[in-house]
Order: structure tokens, then sequence, then C-alpha cells
């Protein structure tokens, strides 16, 4: 009952956006681009294959930009859309399923609710079916005003590869939807062509091929670059249709690409004898990039903070500078002093400062040796797991339907 929903809040109020950060307000009023990266695995910035880079734009991008390097998706069964649901709730994704389709006519107060109610336009640009993911009806819980679907976009096969439409038209076309929109404006890109199994014509790849003993990480790289290529030139279009200056620019990896049936290759790209549990879960870490110009290009900065998908909301809202004080949240703001370096996995996996735990092992971070004793991190199993579970509470009683706000339930019978 409404009471359970206390509990609860009691339980996240800890770690409240409001906590001291003076990034709090920096992006007030700015539009907000976020671009979804579909399976974009940290592991590839930075690094060259055949003396090429993989990711020359976003290695560029990072030196004017916030960037995260032991930032990690918490995703499980739903993939995108589990990413999708912890940025707008920052609450956890079940452990079996995807939310998307089990708990859409759940309520919930999301970022684009919250957004709303400080006179925010909201909306997803995704060139696939709507249905996809249940998106269609699971956006009107998530409080999505404008989902720009497959029917937004001209699809031909000569435009298309894969999974549809490839990125760099996706951006071109999104480009000029965007025109239309009230400012300010949230919106949220999810990318496509970088999806397994990786498809790309010859014209469209910019590297020599790689060649270890997987075809699927050896075409990975090439999508991964032309998706690289693709954003940059989406940032070109937001230069030119003036909706750069004056907007706050999010990239996230959405989860990970590369599974563990490829971990003999994954050991010859990372030049490592054997990928051990340990290094799964720093495989996990995904890109996420904070760019505000005017603000971020003068002081760029790498974090090597510990942080989730589940942190997005609270970092969004604190840059915003809104307090919504009645989210229920499990994330805290990146940018504030006290965050904690603690960042737990849907499978119960955890990254602490100084600790993994993986499989039941606990690995020392710096050596990714395992320890004899798991005692160092038996103090953050507990923990671990009472989020994941007080985060499932929420969503299989629906317990936000207690929420008390007037606009809120305003918003969600319009
Ligand atoms: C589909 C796209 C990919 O619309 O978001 O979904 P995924 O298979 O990555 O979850
Ligand atoms: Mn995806």
């Amino acid at each position: 009952d409404g009471n359970e929903l206390a509990d609860l809040k009691e339980f996240t109020e800890g770690k409240k956006q409001e906590t001291v950060s003076d990034m709090f307000g920096a992006a007030k009023g700015r539009n907000v681009i976020f671009v979804s990266l579909e399976s974009t695995q940290s592991f590839v910035v930075n690094e060259k294959v055949n003396g090429q880079e993989i990711t020359p734009f976003l290695n560029d991008f990072i030196n004017s930009s916030y960037y995260f390097e032991n930032f990690y998706h918490q995703t499980e069964q739903g993939k995108t859309s589990d990413s999708e649901f912890i940025v707008a709730n920052s609450l956890y994704p079940l452990g079996r399923g995807a939310v998307f389709f089990t708990h859409a006519d759940n309520k919930y107060y999301t970022l684009q609710h919250i957004l709303r109610e400080n006179s925010y336009y909201t909306a997803v640009f995704h060139a696939n079916n709507a249905s996809f993911w249940n998106r269609d009806v699971m956006y009107e819980s998530l409080g999505i005003e404008k989902f720009f679907d497959v029917n937004s976009y001209e699809v031909h096969e000569g435009n298309s590869v894969g999974w549809g439409l490839k990125d760099k038209e996706f951006f071109e076309q999104s480009a000029s939807l965007m025109k239309e929109m009230p400012q300010p404006f949230y919106s949220y890109f999810i990318t496509l062509t970088n999806h397994f199994p990786f498809q790309l014509e010859e014209e469209d790849k910019l590297l020599k091929d790689y060649d270890s003993s997987s075809d699927i990480l050896n075409r990975y790289l090439q999508t991964v670059r032309y998706q690289d290529e693709a954003l940059k030139h989406f940032i070109e279009s937001l230069k030119k249709e003036g909706l750069y200056e004056n907007s706050v620019i999010i990239l996230m990896g959405d989860h990970y690409a590369i599974s563990e049936n490829h971990n003999k290759a994954m050991a010859e790209f990372l030049g490592k004898d054997e990928i051990t549990p340990f290094d799964t879960v720093q495989l996990q870490r995904v890109p996420f990039l904070i760019h505000m110009p005017g603000i971020s290009d003068q002081n760029p900065h790498t974090y090597d903070q510990v942080a989730g998908q589940i942190d997005v909301k609270p970092t969004l809202l604190q840059l915003l500078g809104i307090q919504a004080k009645h989210s229920v949240q499990f994330g805290s703001s990146v940018f504030s002093e006290n965050k904690a370096d603690f960042t737990v996995l849907r499978n119960g996996s955890f990254i602490t400062e100084h600790y993994i735990s993986a499989s039941n092992i606990c690995y020392k971070k710096e050596t990714g040796e395992p320890l004899e004793s798991s005692e160092m991190c038996s103090v953050f199993e507990e923990k671990a797991q009472e989020e994941l579970l007080a985060s499932d509470k929420i969503i299989y009683g629906d317990l936000l339907r207690f929420y008390p706000s007037d606009r809120y339930s305003q918003l969600l019978t319009e």
C-alpha cells in the first residue's frame, strides 16, 4: 500500500540529487539531445585496429566534454528497452523478461513527466515499428509526448541496411524533424545500424577489416566506426540548424554487443590470455558523455567515478536545475560530491572503488585478481541485493500509483 512506498522512498532518499554540486542548474532551460548508441561498449573508445581509430569522432568529442569511463549498463533481457526504462525512471529493470512488456500499465514518474512539469516537450526518435518492445504502449506510461517512429521517416532499400534505416540517414532526417518541436525539448534518439549481426555495405566500411577469430567482433568494429561517422554528421547538422549552442548533448551506450561466446576473440583484442568473470564485468562498461557547448568545452574532463545508467535521471535533473522532490530514484548524480562509487548490475554483480564482485567471486579491481575470501565484498553484497529487491517491489507492486502529486496525475489523465 501507500506505506510501502513511503518506506521505499526513505530507502532511496539518501541518494537524492539535491546533494551538493556546483553543476546544479548548469544547463538550465537548455534543450536535451540524448543519443542512445546501439550496442556500444566502452572498449572501442580510444582504441585502434590496424592503426585506425575505431571511434575518431567520439575520441575527439571527449576532449570537449565530460566523459565517464567507468559507467556501466544495467540492462537484462529487455536490452534497449531496459536501458530506456532505467534512464527514464532511475529504477532497475527486471531480472527476467522485459518490463516494457510485463509492466507497461504501471504508473511511473519519469524524467519525461518531470520535464513536462517544467515546460519541456518530450519526444523519441527511432526508425523502427512503434510496437517493437511494446514502445507504443509503454511510451504512454512513461509520459513521452511524441514518438517519431518508422512512419516519420522515408525508408527504402537504398537507404537501409540490416535492421532498417541507416544511422546517417536517420540522423539527417531527424535533424529536419526536430525543427518542428517546441522548445525547450527533451529528445531521445535511438540508433540502429550497430545492431547484431552488424551488417554494413562495402561503401560504408571505413576500416580495414579486423581479422580476429570472431566474424561478429570483426563486423562489429565496422558498424561502430560507421555509427561514429553518422554521429559526427549529426552534430554538424545540429550546428547548421541552430540547435547546437543551446543544448546539452548526451551520448550513452545501451548495452553490451559482444557476448561471452566471443571471449576468445575479445581476449585477442584486449591482448589477454583469457576473459575472466572480472573482465566480463569490466566489459559491461558503455560510453557516457555529456557535452555542453560553452561549458564542457571550457573545462573538459574524464571522470573515473563508478556510475551506471541508474544515475542518468538524477544527473540530468541536476544539470537542468530541477529538484524533483517526489521522484523515487535509485541513482544519484554523477557530479554530486558524495556520490558513492558503487554500481550494481542487474545480475547482482557489482563494482565499488576497489572491488568487483562477479559470479560470487570478489576481485581486487586494481589487479583483476580474485581474493581468497569474499569478506571485502560481503558488506556491499547485501546492499546490492537490497537495491535490486527494493526496485523490484516498486515494479511488481505498482507502488508509484500512490504518488501524491496533483500535477502529475493531471499529466496522466490528459
Ligand atoms: C529495436 C532496437 C534494438 O527497435 O531498439 O533493440 P535491441 O534488440 O537492441 O534491444
Ligand atoms: Mn540495443
